[in-house]
């Protein structure tokens, strides 16, 4: 009997497929760049599992373009770059890598709320064009993080941890989620409304997955509802925030400045963010740490070796489709 075929769309580890070689035939894409839709289909024509990344789109076009397929096992917790419609619609299983980025994910929304807010993205630039002649009482002054009050739109797991990071701060932390938490899993965070968290919090995260729903949850009408020393941070996804009135919010001085890691069309930055000094700009790195990357790696795979042993995949989004519900 053949194999089943395992397409891995692009590079993870040199030695990320060994656990799949002995269950399956690997299909190994050694590029880095992800392949567009119609390349896709091609690449992993006649497999039964694909693996993909964040930036990594299978439409519905892939999916019905591969009558064959099982499994897409997603390495990122995120997986709005995979069509889970359409994936329910073929009876195709969807796995994602939770929990083994969390606390990576939540360090960096820290280094981004403490580096844009002490603005040193604006002053390391400034220092290294050689502009730093002399020390002065009111050079690069920027906002207080210790003491705040901070506000986490999105209380899953890494909005949790970035909380639980909050105490050492000494900052008092306000949430909001689709869902009021029970106590022990709000860590001493306090529930409002999205209008309320916005103009109170001092700094904001933003810490959701995306979806229709979930778009522009932050645009103009949101940012002006924002303390004028604020800092936003979005950490979640692109299309999150609408980019360009941001740029525009952060050009007129209207909140302090933002720390992103995400954008709308990445890897393309809109022109304004690239052109405000008061935006720190990080290239989607949220899980970027060697063990975080690995971990993320070693559970997509995971979660593919659990089906080629007839297992249910750890992970799966998509439990309907087993049921059929
Ligand atoms: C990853 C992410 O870097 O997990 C996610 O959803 O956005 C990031 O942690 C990315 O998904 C890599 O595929």
């Amino acid at each position: 009997m053949s194999r089943p075929v395992v397409a891995i769309t692009r590079r993870l580890f040199p030695d990320s497929d060994q656990p799949l070689q002995s269950r399956a035939e690997v299909r190994l894409n050694p590029a880095d760049t992800p392949l567009v839709p119609a390349r896709m289909v091609e690449y992993a024509a006649g497999c039964q599992a694909l693996v993909a990344t964040a930036g990594c789109q299978v439409p519905a076009e892939v999916i019905e373009g591969l009558p064959g397929l099982k499994l897409i096992a997603n390495v990122g917790v995120g997986y709005n770059n995979i069509d889970v419609a359409a994936a329910n619609r073929a009876g195709v299983m969807v796995t994602n890598t939770p929990d083994v980025l969390t606390e990576a994910t939540a360090d960096m929304a820290w280094a981004l709320l403490l580096g844009a807010a002490r603005r040193t993205g604006e002053s390391e630039r400034w220092l290294r064009d050689g502009k730093w002649n002399v020390w002065g009482m009111g050079l690069w002054l920027g906002a207080d993080v210790h003491g705040a009050t901070l506000g986490i739109i999105g209380m899953g797991r890494i909005g949790r941890a970035i909380a639980r990071r909050a105490s050492g701060f000494g900052m008092q932390v306000l949430y909001h989620n689709r869902r009021e938490l029970p106590a022990e899993e709000s860590q001493g965070a306090r529930w409002v409304g999205k209008e309320e968290l916005l103009r109170s919090a001092d700094h904001v995260v933003l810490v959701v997955p995306y979806s229709p729903a979930t778009h522009h949850i932050v645009g103009a009408p949101e940012l002006a509802l924002m303390k004028p020393t604020a800092v936003l941070v979005n950490i979640g996804r692109g299309g999150l925030v609408d980019d360009r009135a941001l740029a525009q919010a952060l050009q007129e001085g209207r909140i302090a400045a933002a720390g992103l890691d995400v954008f709308e069309g990445e890897p393309k930055v809109a022109p304004e963010l690239l052109a405000a000094p008061n935006a720190l700009l990080t290239p989607h790195i949220g899980s970027a740490t060697s063990s975080a990357r690995r971990a993320m790696a070693d559970l997509a795979i995971a979660n593919v070796v659990d089906w080629l042993d007839g297992k249910r995949p750890r992970t799966l989004v998509n439990p309907e489709v087993l049921t059929g519900a």
